[in-house]
């Protein structure tokens, strides 16, 4: 039975005065409302646990600790620009001074430890939300001017959150994220949940349990939170990931249950950090190997073939190109004896199962380490995978325009200029 014969009947209940509150209407709005649910059948929204990463130290302790050596490395950083030379100047530090610098930049350009933004180049450089705005806000303290507004979950600080307004736990409260038309695709988020400013206010307002998470209005999925101070990462989409192709896209956060505070009924949100595809690239002219030859980077497209490697078996096998990307970016030079890639500094490339980048990151799902000079990666030599050594990277001073492959419907390692790299 099709919805227009069900509502045509529903039109003859009334017609025919059977009240709805008797027991004949009762049973036929019941019958009805049966026949409308077999016509429109839903299946359970998609519920998705998280993978666990890294617990931020928020100690008065450890702060301290924290900002000690962020002076030593400002220092540290004074004496190595003294010097022309990088190796000379590493000389002449003690033990506990290359330590500092081994840590570098990345930790200690931060502001603070509640500090998460990210170092380097990573998929913000190309996206993420335009504007968030929540159901409620909890009204600032007075004197204290502190906000709660819904951007304070996307200030890359953990010392400030965002909390929902609504007196009780603020079920049905929400945080809506707006991606304008075409920025990169979404397909992950990472979560912390509750208040981190300090372990003790963390404790007295709610965390959140589960969060239903709706695209442009839609319920996609149900993400179940674990009470724990740590990042939550959950995946949302397989590669290429959610995007506004057409319109501009909305992903909203309704709280559904909570983990209940020791003092208030305040429900927090610290930071929610999208991630993403279509931001990590190579420069233009990368020739791209195909089972036709090579093809500059920035001429291909959805339905092509490349050729890929099968990482399992060592297989050399060709996989249709499902969607592409470009952005603008500074790209590093890498010299692998002779053959040169221009890519941005997180893109992985790829030796033996483990994956190398200028910038060891965890953007793709995966753990990337520092590709240095001398590290092998692998490589095709007249349609044999071998091996190739890094000799050199130089960093390039100028924005370009960059491309890269998102998406193939096999594998997840393609070629460029014959060095292998992995598809994002
Ligand atoms: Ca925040």
């Amino acid at each position: 039975m099709n919805t227009a014969s069900v509502n045509r009947k529903t039109t003859d209940v009334t017609s025919a005065s059977i009240r709805p509150d008797s027991a004949a209407g009762k049973f036929l709005l019941a019958a009805t409302a049966l026949l409308l649910g077999a016509s429109t059948p839903t299946s359970p929204l998609k519920e998705i646990s998280p993978v666990i990463g890294d617990t931020p130290i928020i100690s008065s302790v450890a702060e301290s600790q924290f900002q000690t050596e962020k002076k030593q490395f400002k220092e540290l950083s004074e004496i190595m620009a003294s010097y022309s030379n990088y190796e000379t100047a590493k000389q002449q530090l003690n033990e506990q001074q290359l330590a500092l610098l081994e840590k570098g930049e990345a930790r200690y350009t931060k502001t603070d430890l509640w500090d998460i933004s990210p170092y380097g180049c990573s998929w913000y450089c190309g996206g993420g939300p335009s504007k968030i705005t929540a159901s409620s806000e909890l009204s600032p303290i007075q004197d204290q001017k502190l906000s709660y507004a819904a951007p304070q979950a996307h200030d890359w600080s953990l010392k400030t959150a965002w909390v929902e307004g609504v007196a009780g736990y603020g079920i049905g409260e929400y945080l809506n994220y707006k991606f304008d038309k075409n920025s990169p695709p979404v397909t992950a988020v990472s979560i912390y949940n509750g208040y981190l400013k300090s372990e003790q206010i963390w404790r007295n307002n709610a965390r959140v349990k589960q969060l239903k998470m709706y695209v442009n209005n839609v319920p996609y999925a149900i993400l179940n939170l674990q009470d724990i101070m740590s990042r939550q990462t959950f995946q949302l989409a397989p590669k290429p990931g959610l995007q506004g192709k057409d319109a501009d896209m909305y992903i909203k956060f309704e709280i559904l249950s909570v983990y209940e505070g020791d003092k208030f009924e305040d429900t927090a949100i610290s930071e929610m950090e999208f991630d993403g595809t279509g931001v990590h690239c190579f420069a233009k002219g990368t020739p791209v190997t195909t089972p036709h030859g090579t093809k500059p980077i920035e001429q291909i497209c959805i339905g092509d073939t490349v050729l890929t490697l099968n990482s399992a078996t060592n297989a050399i096998e060709a996989a249709t190109v499902q969607a592409t990307a470009s952005r603008k970016h500074y790209l590093y030079e890498l010299d692998f004896d002779g053959i040169k890639v221009r890519a941005t500094d997180t893109h992985p490339f790829f030796y033996n199962g483990t994956f190398y980048s200028v910038v060891a990151n965890n953007d793709y799902g995966v753990q990337t380490k520092a590709l240095t000079v001398g590290q092998k990666i692998l490589c095709l030599k007249d349609g044999v995978v071998d091996a190739t050594v890094l000799k050199a990277v130089v960093k390039s001073e100028t924005s370009e325009d960059a491309f890269t492959i998102t998406a193939l419907d096999r594998n997840n390692l393609f070629f460029v200029n014959g060095i292998c790299v992995m598809a994002e």
